[in-house]
């Protein structure tokens, strides 16, 4: 209302307003009950501020049990952070020993990796040096058995060879069982030994021995071999029968050369088996042996013959005495001795004739006997002990000339024989007598 307005209008106007106003408007209210008003109001603003307290006590009571509910929750989720945070660690330190755990293993794998790296290693190192060892053991076996297999040909080809040389000695043997050339009893070295001390053997020596019956002329052939003439100084006794009685040994008369000459005296007829007197004898000690027949052949000369060709000894046939059988046979024809000179020709014609007889008539007879003796044909060698010492000497005059029939082939095959024998080369031919 006004009161602001009542204010201007001077006092008069004041009551007058007043009544006017007391009419004009309606009557307020009254303090007194605007003061219990106010107070009631105040009263209820109070309860009302309580009751807002309250609801706001309240409102922060539930607030606070919110919060602490809140709080709870929060704690809770803390707690479960926490917890989870505890399990994230606990699973990270699980992790981590896992990794811990893993690492370990891997370390372990590493190592039983490595050991069983170093294990193959050294397996494979073994095993190297184990081929390596196999390798020079089969190389070691090689080299063994190449030389097994060289010693094994080299055996065989001795064996070969060895089984070549028996079979050529079978057959050696087997040849000379179908020839008949073999010693019936091959002397021992003791026998051979015994033999040579016996006859006086001398190395370097040529050594001939004559062999044939009594009187057949051994020791003049002898002589004249040796260049001397029966009556001569130092010659062999000769003329008487049964002389020479065992083996005499004649070293030659001239020292130049390397001759040794031997009577073997005949045997006359065989009282044991002719090889056993061949070599009671001895005479395979010989370079040559000489059988000389007079009219005969005996079962000595024959076994002599036979022998000497088993051992392979040069045998030669020698008839003696062919001047005195041409005379005999000149006297058969009619010459008489008591001749005069005019019959010089005649005689020497005559002479001729006998001697071309004899030769044929010898030789045919001496091949008879060597068929029937069933020996190989071989020469015979006739001489006179006159002429055989003219060839000897090298001292042949125009007369003995004459009479030479087969005393310088004699000289020369027997001497010659028993130089090429000893390995000798061939000399040339006639040179051998040169050397008498
Ligand atoms: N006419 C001639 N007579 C010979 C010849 N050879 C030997 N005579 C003689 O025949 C005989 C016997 O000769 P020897 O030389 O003693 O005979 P041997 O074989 O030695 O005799 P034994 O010693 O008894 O075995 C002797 O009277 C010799 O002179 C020869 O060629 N011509
Ligand atoms: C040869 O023999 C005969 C007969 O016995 C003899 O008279 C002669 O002297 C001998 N000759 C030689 C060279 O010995
Ligand atoms: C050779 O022989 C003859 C007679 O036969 C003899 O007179 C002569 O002295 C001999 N010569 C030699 C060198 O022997
Ligand atoms: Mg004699």
């Amino acid at each position: 209302m006004g009161s602001a307005v009542s204010l201007l209008v001077p006092i008069a106007t004041a009551v007058a307003s007043v009544l006017f106003s007391l009419r004009s408007k309606p009557a307020g209210n009254n303090p007194t009950h605007n003061d219990i008003e106010a107070a009631n109001r105040l009263q209820r603003e109070q309860e009302e501020r309580d009751r807002a307290a309250q609801a706001a006590r309240e409102k922060a009571e539930k607030l606070a049990q919110e919060a602490e509910m809140n709080a709870q929750r929060a704690r809770e989720a803390q707690a479960a952070m926490e917890a989870a945070q505890a399990e994230a660690k606990r699973i990270r330190e699980a992790f981590a020993a896992a990794d811990r755990a893993a690492e370990a293993e891997r370390y372990q794998a590493q190592r039983r990796e490595q050991e069983i790296r170093e294990e193959a290693r050294r397996a494979a190192e073994a095993a190297q040096q184990e081929a390596l060892r196999q390798q020079q053991l089969a190389a070691e076996e090689n080299r063994v058995a190449a030389e097994a297999r060289r010693a094994a040909e080299e055996a065989a080809r001795v064996a070969a060879e060895e089984a070549r040389a028996a079979r050529e000695a079978k057959a050696k043997v087997d040849h000379q069982l179908r020839e008949g050339i073999q010693p019936v009893i091959m002397p021992s070295t003791a026998d051979l030994e015994d033999a040579k001390r016996r006859i006086g053997y001398r190395d370097g020596l040529y050594h001939f021995a004559v062999a044939g019956v009594a009187g057949s002329g051994k020791s003049s052939l002898i002589n004249a071999l040796r260049g001397l003439r029966n009556r001569d100084a130092g010659a062999a006794a000769t003329g008487i029968t049964e002389t020479t009685l065992r083996v005499a040994r004649f070293p030659d008369s001239d020292p130049k050369n390397p001759f040794v000459w031997y009577d073997i005296p005949g045997a006359g007829t065989l009282q044991v088996r002719d090889w056993q007197y061949f070599n009671n004898q001895g005479l395979y000690v010989f370079d040559a042996l000489v059988v000389l027949v007079d009219n005969r052949f005996t079962m000595t000369d024959v076994a002599i013959l036979r022998n000497a060709r088993l051992f392979g000894i040069p045998c030669y046939i020698v008839r003696s005495k062919a001047d005195s059988h041409v005379r005999n046979l000149m006297r058969e024809m009619g010459y008489e001795s008591d001749d005069e000179e005019q019959d010089a020709r005649s005689r020497a014609a005559l002479e001729h004739v006998a001697r071309e007889h004899f030769v044929s008539a010898t030789r045919k007879n001496v091949q008879e006997i060597l068929r029937g003796a069933d020996l190989p044909e071989q020469r015979v060698y006739i001489v006179s002990n006159l002429t055989m010492l003219s060839a000897t000497k090298g001292n042949v005059t125009s007369k003995i000339a004459k009479r030479i029939i087969d005393e310088f082939d004699f000289l020369q095959d027997l001497l010659g024989d028993a130089y090429k024998r000893r390995g000798g080369v061939a000399k040339v031919q006639g040179s051998s007598t040169a050397v008498m």
